[in-house]
């Protein structure tokens, strides 16, 4: 089975506890157990972590690169807007990656509306809430499945 990476920015272990009215109520522990099952429908491994520090979310991109992980899901958090050193991980990479955001960026602070990770990303979602992870496993899903079937 080849592993799925979903890597979590900063901050993102607070989902749950504080700002409901823009991330909801889920904890991370309800992604960890929504990517699960996703992952699980579509055969693959799950790798599920979260960080609050930037070189360790670029050890893990380059990790996933190693064991030729069918594919990242990152939502990066605030490092999306400010992290070169991401964005140049992933575009390093030939692995897939899908960037995931819970919240509209686009529809708050200005700051927000610019992505380092969008321009060198498979695909991007955000503003579908917690459920973005699961469309963004699906989305990848189909992908691999394209690529396999030539
Ligand atoms: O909408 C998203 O998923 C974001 O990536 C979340 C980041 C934010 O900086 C991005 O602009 C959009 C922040 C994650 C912080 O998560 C918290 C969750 C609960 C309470 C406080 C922060």
């Amino acid at each position: 089975m080849s592993p799925l990476y979903v890597l979590n920015g900063p901050n993102l272990n607070l989902l749950g506890t504080r700002e409901p009215e823009t991330y909801g109520r889920a904890t991370l522990a309800d992604v960890e157990e929504l990517c699960r099952d996703r992952a699980h429908r579509h055969k693959l491994k799950l790798e599920f972590r979260q960080s609050n520090h930037e070189g360790e979310l670029i050890d893990w991109i380059h990790e996933a690169a190693a064991k030729q992980a069918a594919g990242i899901v990152l939502n990066a958090g605030g490092y999306t807007h400010t992290s070169v050193s991401i964005r140049d991980a992933v575009a390093a990479v030939t692995v897939p990656v899908i960037e995931v955001h819970i919240s509209n960026i686009f529809a708050r602070d200005g700051f927000r509306h610019h992505s380092h990770i969008a321009p060198v990303a498979r695909a991007s979602l955000c503003g579908f809430g917690i459920t973005g992870y699961a469309l963004a496993i699906d989305g990848l899903a189909a992908l691999i499945g394209a690529a396999q079937r030539g």
